[in-house]
């Protein structure tokens, strides 16, 4: 008996990957990694998770990494989205293909075991992901997140934070408690109508005071209100911590770029932002190269693999 596997339809909205991306100006330097990216099924293969707030397009690990050649980026690092739940086998899948040129971020749940965190570390993964944005999920369930936050650490993996800049106040306590490195995901999603240099911003940026944060200064199409392609608003705020914490800053394009509502962004055109936001030679290969393979490929880093 054969079964068939379900169809998915993605969303009557959404917003297809630019199949055509331009060829960046900026040359990005030798090794650079880009630190946030996604796999999408392909739903007939890897299904989608029934608790999914949203259906998207297919996005393969060949269309992630033909992107990753035709921008000229090196490596990626593949974290998981909430439309697949916890199931993690599309990522797994990309890593497992990716000829040790990409890393992962997983979703677990506090029933993940033992045999299956190392099962995930043999296959790239070096960190989860919590996410605290109340349009992709349905709870919060904070001793579940501090159980598996305690059980990682010990793997030496990295805890990835999403959250909504007007919730970091209630979950800063949270947060600064956390017993890893943490890397927050595209700034905290600052409101960029708002001053850079503000109360709203120095707030985030007193969490990254903490020498066990990280951010990902990523995301300028979904943050800015002055639009493609400049994203000129979104400029100070990822200037402002690229150059407060050279150290401990990443970069990814976000491509397939869920839930984009107001265009869909080109790669070319993200890549060419990042000079905007990181303006000297030594800013940018410590952005794409050094600070991610740090995090995520050290062994190579001390030479010792
Ligand atoms: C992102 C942003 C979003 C979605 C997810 O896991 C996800 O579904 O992260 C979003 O909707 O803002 O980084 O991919």
């Amino acid at each position: 008996m054969t079964t068939t596997l379900p169809a998915f339809t993605k969303d009557a909205d959404w917003l297809d990957w630019c199949a055509n991306p331009s060829k960046p100006k900026f040359r990005l330097p030798k090794g650079a990694v880009d630190a946030h990216c996604h796999v999408f099924g392909p739903g007939d293969i890897f299904p989608f998770a029934p608790e999914r707030k949203y259906t998207p397009c297919d996005a393969s690990y060949e269309q992630l990494f033909a992107l990753r050649d035709f921008l000229g980026f090196e490596r990626n690092v593949i974290v998981q989205a909430t439309c697949h739940g916890a199931d993690n086998r599309a990522l797994v899948d990309a890593l497992q293909r990716s000829d040790g040129k990409a890393r992962g971020v997983a979703t677990v749940k506090r029933s993940v075991t033992d045999e299956e965190l190392h099962a995930l570390h043999a296959a790239g993964v070096r960190g989860v992901r919590f996410n605290f944005v109340k349009r992709l999920v349905d709870a919060l369930p904070f001793d579940s997140l501090t159980e598996i936050a305690e059980r990682i650490s010990k793997l030496g993996w990295h805890i990835v934070i999403y959250f909504e800049a007007e919730d970091l106040k209630e979950y800063f306590k949270f947060f600064t408690d956390l017993p890893t490195t943490v890397v927050v995901d595209h700034m905290g999603r600052p409101d960029v109508s708002k001053n850079a240099f503000g109360p709203d911003f120095d707030l985030f940026v007193k969490l990254l005071e903490y020498d066990n944060f990280w951010c990902k200064t990523t995301c300028p199409e979904r943050l800015s209100k002055s639009g493609a392609p400049a994203y000129d608003d979104v400029v100070p705020f990822a200037k402002r911590i690229v150059e407060a914490f050279p150290g401990r800053v990443i970069w990814g394009t976000d491509w397939p770029h869920p839930n984009m509502k107001s265009h869909m962004p080109d790669d070319g055109n993200l890549v060419d932002f990042i000079p905007k936001i990181a303006t000297t030679e030594s800013l940018q290969k410590k952005l794409l190269v050094t600070n991610p393979m740090r995090l995520y490929w050290p062994e190579e880093v001390r030479g010792d693999q």
